[in-house]
C-alpha cells in the first residue's frame, strides 16, 4: 500500500556534538570526556570521544553527504563545553562560534533545516565537581546562560530548538542504575535532578520568548524518549505497576512540558516515600507559563512491565523500580545486538496518547533506529552495507506514524538516529545506526542502502 506524507514533512536524521564532533580545540570537558579520562575501560573497545566521526573536521563533506541522501532536516546540538568560555559568566569562545556559524551556514546553503538542541548528557564535568552539576539549581542558571548565548547569536538562522535531550537518561543513567558517570545510587538526588532539568528547560523558554524569538518565526520545545508502558495483564496489582513505570519513566516530563505541571500522583509517591524535591511557588509558576510549543519523541522501544515480585518496602535504597519489574513477554521481536524490543506499532499508541492527553501538540519523531553491530558483515564488493534490516524497520515505523496522521495526529516529520555511523556513550561504535558508515580507522563515510531508499522517500513524500 502506498502512503503519502504531506509536502513539507521533516525527511532527516540526529547527532549530537559530544557523539560527532570530536573533542578538537574544546576548553572544557564533559562528563563522558572525563568519565573516559578515567575509566577508558568501561567503554567498548576502549573507544573515547576524541574523534567520534570527526565532524568537527569534516562538517562539510559529512553534511553534502546527507544532502545526497535527501535529507531536509538534521538535528544536532551546541555544546556547552564547546560553546562557553567561563562557565560562571557565560562568555564564548571563538572558535566554538566561528564551527557552529559555520554549520549552520553550510545546513542552509544544502537546503538542509538545522534542528539544534541544548543539553545531550554532556554537562561540563566542572559543574559536577564543583557544584554537583544538575543537582544545584545555580547550575540551572548557568545552563540558562549558556542557552540566551545560543539564541542570540544563532537564533537568525536556527528557527527549531530544542531544552534537553532525553532527561530521564541523565536521572537514570547517572544517579539509580549506574550506566553512566558518576554511577550514583541516589534515590533524592534522582528526583531532584528530574525536577531541576524540568525547571531548566521552562527557564531556557521563558529566555527564548523573552528574546522574542517566536516572533521571528522560531519555537521551542523539548525532546523525550517516551517508552509506552504495556503491563504484563488486567491484574490490579501489573496495572499498577504499569501506571507508576509511565508516571516516572514519561510523564515526569511529558506532563510538565506540555501542561506545566506534574502528576499529582507522581508527587504523592515522592511524598509518600520521602524523596520529593525542592521546589518554590515562583519556580512551579514559572515551569506552568512556560510550556513548549514543540515536542520531540525519541522511540526506540517499549516498556513491559508487571508487579515486582517483592513488595515494595522502604529498605534499601529508593528506586522507582521498586514499585515495577521488567516483564520480558515471550515471543517479543529482539534486536538483539542493543537488547531492545521491536515493536512499531508504539508509535502509533504515542500518537493517540499526544493527540488525546497532550493537546495535540505539533510532535515529530526525533529519533528512531536500529543498531547493529558488525555491519561490515553486510557490506558488498562496492563497499555498500546493505542494510535491509534498517528499511524494513524504518518502513514499518513510519507507516504506523502514516496511521495516526490519519486519525488526526498532529505529527510533523520522522528522523532516523543518526545520519552518518557516530560515537555512542559506554558502546562507543559498537552498534551502528546510520544512513552512511563510517570506518573508524580511515574516516571513509560511504552510504549505506538504507540511505539511498531514503531519498526516494524523502524526495517523493510517499512510502510504497
Ligand atoms: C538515544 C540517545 C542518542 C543515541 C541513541 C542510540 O538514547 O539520545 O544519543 O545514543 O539513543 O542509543 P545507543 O547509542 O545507546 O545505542
Amino acid at each position: 500500500m502506498q502512503r503519502t506524507f504531506k509536502e513539507d514533512f521533516w525527511w532527516g536524521a540526529a547527532t549530537s556534538g559530544p557523539q560527532s564532533e570530536g573533542r578538537f580545540n574544546k576548553k572544557h570537558a564533559n562528563m563522558f570526556d572525563y568519565w573516559y579520562e578515567i575509566e577508558p575501560t568501561d567503554f567498548y573497545d576502549q573507544v573515547g570521544p576524541d574523534v567520534t566521526s570527526n565532524f568537527y573536521n569534516s562538517f562539510k563533506e559529512d553534511i553534502a553527504l546527507m544532502k545526497e541522501i535527501g535529507l531536509n532536516s538534521v538535528r544536532t546540538s551546541i555544546q556547552w563545553s564547546r560553546l562557553i568560555d567561563d562557565l560562571e559568566l557565560g562568555t564564548v569562545n571563538e572558535d566554538a562560534v566561528r564551527f557552529y556559524n559555520e554549520v549552520i551556514d553550510t545546513f542552509l546553503e544544502a537546503g538542509i533545516r538545522p534542528v539544534m538542541n541544548l543539553h545531550h548528557f554532556d554537562l561540563p564535568v566542572e559543574l559536577y565537581h564543583k557544584y554537583g552539576g544538575w543537582e544545584s539549581k545555580h547550575v540551572v542558571d548557568l545552563y540558562v546562560k549558556f542557552a540566551e548565548k545560543c539564541f542570540e547569536l544563532f537564533g537568525d538562522r536556527v528557527k527549531d530548538w530544542f531544552t534537553h535531550n532525553e532527561p530521564i537518561v541523565v536521572v537514570e543513567g547517572e544517579y539509580l542504575h549506574q550506566f553512566h558517570y558518576p554511577k550514583i545510587v541516589d534515590g533524592k538526588k534522582a528526583v531532584q535532578v528530574a525536577y531541576n532539568l524540568n525547571l531548566a528547560s521552562a527557564k531556557a523558554i521563558q529566555a527564548f520568548r523573552k528574546l522574542g524569538l517566536q516572533n521571528e518565526g522560531g519555537r521551542i520545545g523539548i525532546i523525550l524518549n517516551l517508552t509506552p508502558t504495556y503491563p504484563a495483564s488486567d491484574s490490579p496489582e501489573d496495572l499498577a505497576a504499569a501506571n507508576i513505570a509511565e508516571l516516572f519513566n514519561n510523564r515526569m516530563f511529558l506532563d510538565t512540558a506540555v501542561h506545566g505541571e506534574f502528576p499529582q500522583e507522581l508527587v504523592d509517591l515522592f511524598i509518600k516515600d520521602d524523596v520529593l524535591w525542592e521546589s518554590t511557588p515562583a519556580e512551579l509558576a514559572l515551569i506552568k507559563d512556560n510550556t513548549i510549543d514543540v515536542l520531540g519523541v525519541n522511540f526506540y522501544h517499549p516498556n513491559r512491565v508487571k508487579a515486582p515480585d517483592i513488595a515494595p518496602n522502604s529498605v534499601g535504597e529508593w528506586l522507582p523500580n521498586r514499585y515495577f519489574d521488567e516483564y520480558n513477554m515471550p515471543g517479543r521481536r529482539m534486536n538483539i545486538d542493543r537488547g531492545w524490543e521491536i515493536y512499531p506499532k508504539a508509535l502509533y499508541d504515542i500518537a493517540i496518547n499526544i493527540r488525546d492527553n497532550y493537546n495535540n501538540i505539533p510532535w515529530f519523531v526525533s529519533e528512531n533506529g536500529m543498531g547493529i553491530s558488525g555491519e561490515e558483515r553486510f557490506m558488498n564488493e562496492a563497499g555498500v552495507v546493505e542494510d535491509d534490516y534498517r528499511i524494513d524497520f524504518i518502513r514499518e515505523h513510519l507507516e504506523w506514524v502514516h496511521q495516526g496522521i490519519e486519525e488526526g495526529s498532529n505529527c510533523f516529520g520522522y528522523h532516523l538516529w543518526t545520519p552518518i555511523d557516530c560515537w555512542s556513550w559506554a558502546n562507543a561504535y559498537k552498534n551502528r545506526y546510520g544512513f552512511i558508515s563510517t570506518n573508524i580507522h580511515t574516516q571513509i563515510k560511504t552510504i549505506k542502502k538504507s540511505g539511498h531508499w531514503f531519498k526516494t522517500v524523502a524526495q517523493t513524500n510517499t512510502l510504497t
